[in-house]
């Protein structure tokens, strides 16, 4: 069976899903910001509906947008073989996170589908709600509702993360006003609703391009933990409050922030990283000592009693500020997740069609957290990465070669054959 994925088309179609955005263009390279449910989202998943009904294929959305793309097999009653990932941005992020792996899918079943294969089992493409956490302050919301590791009722009540509480629009008012009704409840999957689930990723970051490797197999993803810290102090005026009555709550969050590095770095492991991305400073003018700051807090590791031996660590420098600097310091956990480890024999298969092609993979760990590693509660999983341009990712320069991407889509065409016909 030849397998042959149409490169010309695939590339025209991740640079028509690039233009789905609201980001200034900019010189370096291709800047996306398609935020979920936003009106550049919503174009963007009507034309990939297109895409699928133009091949035949079978749509279905879910009560929170997910959307399902699905070529029925011989038996379909069999539960299904799955990839897909999400077409959602960050604001000024790249074109192929994410998209490689939701028109890759697509192009993957499309070339399947002109090698006159018929598949056993039915193959699935998913295009996941809200993999990134830009709107509503965690990600992975569309696999996490599927999968059960996020509580129906707790999602629809996610306010909207970076506007002011007294606006902020919750998930339901969101999903509703863009056509995604029903009760969240009816978005969770049986466990092995899918016999496999394979994803195709960019690597987003350096060493499958360092060491002139087309192709990553993921054998674990790491566990991501996410913490909004609210640090309350006193304001006042930035010229008459003198420095001995202040206790200033920037200056407070700088430590913390600072505190966080130090014993990330303390555990001297690769596999933890730790980022504080938001600060946001009230009331935030130049001559007002700062009373209030909420920081997010990104931390991640390979080994979540690691991960967590680090936060207790900076909760015992927090009670050490809270003393020194008379400020209130208060926690809250977003979300705190486990590893995931990829089917053994999803890998192996994964193998057997790269040594066919004469590929010589590179095993790695994910740093990055995907929808993968939540459809790991529900059905055996892996990942495939292919190279990204200097492992730079969530910016407008980041970028995947045509040939790299092909051949991802060639592998991962090969490797759901193979198990749509088990
Ligand atoms: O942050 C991540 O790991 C993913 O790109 N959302
Ligand atoms: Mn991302
Ligand atoms: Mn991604």
């Amino acid at each position: 069976m030849q397998i042959q994925a149409d490169e010309a088309l695939l590339l025209s179609e991740l640079a028509t899903l690039a233009t789905f955005t609201h980001a200034e263009p900019v010189s370096e390279g291709t800047a996306v910001t398609r935020i979920v449910f936003s009106p550049d989202d919503l174009h963007a998943r009507a034309w990939l509906k297109q895409l699928a009904t133009a091949e035949g294929f079978e749509v279905r959305a879910d009560a929170v947008g997910n959307l399902f793309i699905r070529w029925s097999g011989t038996d379909p009653s069999l539960p299904a073989v799955a990839t897909g990932s999400h077409i959602d941005a960050i604001p000024h992020a790249g074109m192929y996170d994410g998209t490689v792996g939701v028109l890759g899918g697509l192009e993957a079943m499309r070339a399947l589908k002109r090698s006159g294969l018929q598949p056993r089992r039915s193959i699935e493409l998913v295009m996941f709600t809200s993999e990134e956490p830009t709107r509503f302050g965690i990600g992975c919301l569309g696999s996490r509702l599927m999968s059960g590791t996020l509580d129906p009722k707790q999602a629809d009540a996610l306010r909207e993360a970076n506007e002011p509480a007294d606006t902020a629009k919750t998930l339901v008012e969101v999903r509703t006003a863009a056509g995604f009704t029903g009760d969240l409840d009816s978005v969770r999957l049986a466990p092995n609703h899918y016999h496999a689930w394979l994803e195709l990723h960019i690597e987003q970051g350096p060493l499958l391009e360092r060491e002139g490797i087309p192709l990553g197999i993921v054998t674990s993803i790491a566990a991501p933990a996410g913490y909004r810290f609210t640090i309350s102090g006193l304001g006042g005026h930035a010229g008459a409050l003198l420095m001995p009555d202040r206790k200033d709550a920037l200056c407070a969050a700088a430590e913390l922030i600072l505190s966080i590095e130090r014993h990330t770095l303390a555990t001297r492991a690769i596999d933890t990283v730790a980022t504080v991305g938001t600060c946001d400073v009230h009331p935030g003018a130049v001559n007002s000592v700062p009373s209030r700051v909420v920081l997010q807090l990104d931390i991640r590791d390979t080994d979540p009693a690691r991960r967590e031996s680090v936060m207790q660590a900076v909760r015992s420098d927090i009670e050490e500020l809270r003393q020194r600097r008379s400020v209130i310091i208060t926690e809250q956990l977003i979300n705190a997740d486990a590893p995931a480890q990829s089917s053994p024999h999803i890998v192996e298969l994964i193998e057997e069609v790269c040594a066919a092609q004469g590929i010589s993979p590179k095993k790695m760990v994910s740093r990055a957290y995907h929808d993968t590693l939540f459809m790991a509660r529900i059905a055996p999983i892996a990942m495939l990465f292919i190279p990204c341009r200097n492992g730079v990712s969530h910016r407008p320069d980041e970028y995947a070669t045509p040939a790299d991407t092909t051949l991802g889509v060639q592998v991962l065409a090969s490797v759901l054959a193979k198990l749509a016909s088990e």
